[in-house]
């Protein structure tokens, strides 16, 4: 079994700088070059930088990376997206139209003898209750249907102001590595209990691959700045980077 997992592209829609074409190219060109080399496809969260399906409306910005996502779908690999705390509020348009398949909180599964659990990883940091009330609040259904009654250009301009102040808001070093600590330590408990032996997150845009006695956590990193993604391939996992 060939799986791939990505995380935390971030594929901007709006108000592109060089820097974010520059990453939504390399993004188009990875899926791209992954044709054939997969059998399933983990999109683990923070794919799009908001995602809301409105009952006749996508997203038109999207339109190349929903391309590819289509073609390696048609080419024969399983696809499957996990929310992250940017692209949560789906409708039909990926099952129905692209035949990706959408996962709420984790995604367990065994291959080559390997338990593998994957999930974005947002619910699993620490001292972020800020973040954590604000998960609540925004995704009760009042609130996915408050936004879908907004006109598409005013909803997504707003969505896109909120997006680029919380990317700008610099945590500091010691909150980061709090944060990741979290992570980490989840996957320990998973690994040490024996619930899992590959453990593979996202959300902290810190790309690693932590060994314990019984298997391994690997965070996917991110495409903002360092287009990594993790490969397990006949239960051996390891973490890569993109360049074309
Ligand atoms: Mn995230």
């Amino acid at each position: 079994m060939r799986t791939c997992i990505i995380s935390d592209l971030h594929y901007k829609y709006s108000k592109l700088t060089a820097e974010d074409k520059e990453n939504n190219a390399l993004i188009l060109s990875f899926l791209e070059q992954a044709q054939g080399r997969y059998d399933l496809l983990i999109l683990n969260g923070d794919i799009f930088d908001l995602w809301y399906d409105w009952k006749y409306t996508i997203i038109k910005q999207y339109f190349p990376l929903l391309v590819k996502l289509y073609e390696l779908r048609q080419a024969g690999c399983r696809i499957v997206h996990i929310t992250g705390n940017h692209d949560f509020w789906f409708g039909n348009f990926l099952p129905d139209y692209l035949g990706v398949q959408l996962v709420a909180e984790a995604l367990v599964f065994t291959a080559d003898e390997k338990r593998i659990y994957v999930c974005h990883g947002d619910t699993h940091t620490v001292n972020d209750l800020r973040y954590q009330v604000f998960r609540r609040v925004i995704r009760l259904p009042l609130m996915k249907k408050i936004f879908g009654l907004l006109h598409p250009d005013f909803a997504l301009g707003l969505g896109n102001m909120m997006s680029r102040s919380s990317r700008t808001r610099k945590d500091s070093s010691a909150l980061r590595d709090r944060k990741n600590e979290g992570l980490r330590s989840y996957a320990k408990k998973l690994i040490k209990s024996g619930r899992a032996d590959y453990v593979v997150m996202g959300h902290s845009h810190h790309p690693e691959l932590i060994q314990f006695d019984t298997g391994a956590y690997a965070n996917s990193g991110d495409w903002i700045s360092h287009h990594s993604y993790v490969e397990i391939i006949s239960g051996q996992i390891q973490i890569k980077h993109y360049d074309i």
